[in-house]
């Protein structure tokens, strides 16, 4: 049993594989990376930035593809042991709450997460909206998708929704930008009470501290809630003279206001290495959007997008990964700066 009790379930048919002996790592690398190449089906010609949960003993994930005229569309998949992966070729298709059909222009780097106490899994993405922002929708099936309201206007992204309501209210991550390739930006979090209207608007967490994540930083998978707080695993960027390098980090958030930072560690937990990640459609990028971990074992897989290409996977151990937030932390001025 971990150390670190997680509330969340028991998943003992989720991808592992244990830490080479020769990793000094809290993270290390599934050895068959990249799990998902180019091409995976006729229409998509590169998966990434992509996510999954457990669905009755399989797995469903919810993949960004970029086809072949470059747009993104967001598509279903299905997996015995969350490794191999069968991709529809064709794209999800959305319909708003009357069945009308209502079809984002474009959808990229969606997050899925089952909601705590009801049937819906809920869908968060990167929408066309006159500028890219927070869509979103919800399914109970994964054959039938409904849209609700966009939660913000242009320009937002890297929306996260947690799990479950926290005194009461939906509470979603998401990273205000701009139109473009946005070259700043910080963690917010807002609350609704039905998914409609959000407010209570909080910042979590600003770039900055270690040059990784001091041009920008976002939300990544669903957080994982426990004893020690929620693990947020997010993704950090810093500039070079060749363009963005997005490696990824961790830090623990207040169980009751999340908008509270506990901890955060000031070091990346992972950050492009490998030739699938330093090199593919944009070079440099790892880039977390789902996290599985077992409730029984504290086991992580961390499904990341490589260089906007492939889907990786990257394991850590909860206990492991908790003490390596905590004695690596450094909160920075403004993290948690507006929590009340
Ligand atoms: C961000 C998003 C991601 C992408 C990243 C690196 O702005 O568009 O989908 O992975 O850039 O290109």
């Amino acid at each position: 049993m971990p150390k670190v009790k997680i509330f969340g379930e028991s998943i003992p048919n989720m991808p592992w594989e244990d830490k080479p002996a020769d990793c000094t790592e809290v993270t290390w690398r599934h050895s068959k990376n990249p799990i998902i190449k180019r091409n995976p089906t006729q229409k998509c010609s590169r998966v990434f930035n992509s996510a999954l949960v457990p669905y009755g003993d399989e797995f469903i994930g919810v993949f960004r593809a970029d086809h072949r005229d470059g747009i993104p569309q967001i598509h279903v998949g299905y997996s015995k042991n969350g490794l191999d992966w069968d991709i529809e070729n064709e794209e999800v298709r959305w319909v708003d709450e009357n069945g009308k059909p209502y079809q984002p222009e474009y959808a990229y780097d969606p997050r899925v997460v089952k909601m705590q106490g009801e049937e819906d899994y809920y869908i968060m993405w990167c929408t066309g909206f006159g500028g890219p922002t927070i869509g979103m929708g919800k399914t109970k099936d994964f054959k039938t998708f409904t849209r609700l309201e966009n939660a913000f206007i242009p320009f937002n992204r890297n929306g996260v929704l947690f799990p479950r309501k926290i005194n009461g209210n939906y509470v979603l991550l998401s990273r205000p930008s701009d139109t473009g390739h946005t070259p700043f930006g910080d963690i917010f979090l807002s609350e609704s009470p039905d998914m409609v209207y959000w407010g209570k608007h909080r910042r979590v967490m600003s770039k900055g501290g270690g040059w990784w994540q001091g041009t920008k930083i976002g939300a990544g998978p669903i957080p994982i809630e426990t004893s020690e707080g929620w693990l947020m695993i997010y993704h950090g960027v810093c500039n070079t003279c060749n363009g963005f390098v997005y490696s990824t980090g961790a830090a623990l958030l207040d169980l009751d206001k999340p908008s509270k930072v506990l901890y955060r560690c000031k070091d990346f937990i992972l950050t492009p290495e490998e030739p699938y990640e330093t090199t593919g459609f944009v070079d440099n990028v790892v880039f977390p959007c789902a996290a599985l971990c077992d409730a029984d074992t504290g086991r992580i897989a961390m499904y990341c997008g490589a260089a906007d290409t492939y889907v990786s996977v990257a394991y850590a151990q909860m206990d492991e990964l908790v003490d390596y937030i905590k004695s690596n932390s450094e909160l920075l001025h403004g993290d948690g700066f507006e929590f009340r």
